[in-house]
């Protein structure tokens, strides 16, 4: 049976380009992920949130912004709506952003699966409270006192609405993390030397 021998010479190129791109794909990965940690930040914490009931002082809107993921609702840190149709928390992120993917931290000392079957809202738009923005994701249940990731993919969207949709009850979590970057730096962004200004 015949053999088919490949040239050394063409061995030895293919070997070569095999190696390059394999070297290019772990660069390109690397980097990626060293870019992406540099410019996504958590810009939820420069927002202006507000809610559409409040169980009482010690849980407003802003508490789950306040970069504390402290998830003792009585330590003040946490968020609770008042027992309603279909509650909804916003926050304004002053300008659009696109956004990488956002964490939820839910109650520790009860009450977690009261997130249960909430969205993630993201848009421009205020219609309807801002509850009319495209979905990120929808919650299906996050461990007492955890921090679960949600992935965005860079949707872009000025306001950030967590809904419980169709339901009558408490939407209740002690924080919010949303890492975007705001869409008019975008392209800047692409530039290293504009995203090192940024960091100052
Ligand atoms: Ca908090």
């Amino acid at each position: 049976m015949a053999t088919i021998k490949t040239h050394p010479s063409h061995r030895s190129t293919t070997g070569s380009h095999l190696k390059i791109m394999n070297q290019w794909i772990i660069f390109t990965f690397l980097w990626t992920i060293a870019s992406s940690n540099k410019i996504y930040k958590n810009v939820a914490l420069q927002g202006r949130a507000t809610q559409s009931t409040n169980y009482e002082t010690l849980s407003t809107a802003t508490n789950v912004i306040d970069g504390n993921l402290d998830s003792e609702y009585k330590h003040g840190s946490c968020f609770s709506s008042k027992s309603q149709p279909s509650p909804w928390w916003r926050v304004d992120l002053l300008v659009s952003h696109k956004i990488s993917h956002i964490m939820i931290t839910s109650r520790g000392d009860c009450c977690a699966d009261y997130l249960n079957g909430a969205e993630i809202l993201i848009g421009d738009s205020l219609a309807n409270n801002g509850n009319n923005n495209l979905r990120c994701a929808q919650i299906t249940s996050i461990p007492q006192g955890a921090t679960e990731t949600f992935h965005c993919f860079d949707m872009k969207g000025r306001y950030v609405n967590v809904i419980l949709p169709g339901k009558t009850g408490y939407i209740t979590f002690c924080e919010i993390e949303i890492y975007g970057v705001p869409v008019i730096n975008d392209e800047c962004c692409a530039c290293a030397k504009i995203c090192s200004n940024n960091d100052n």
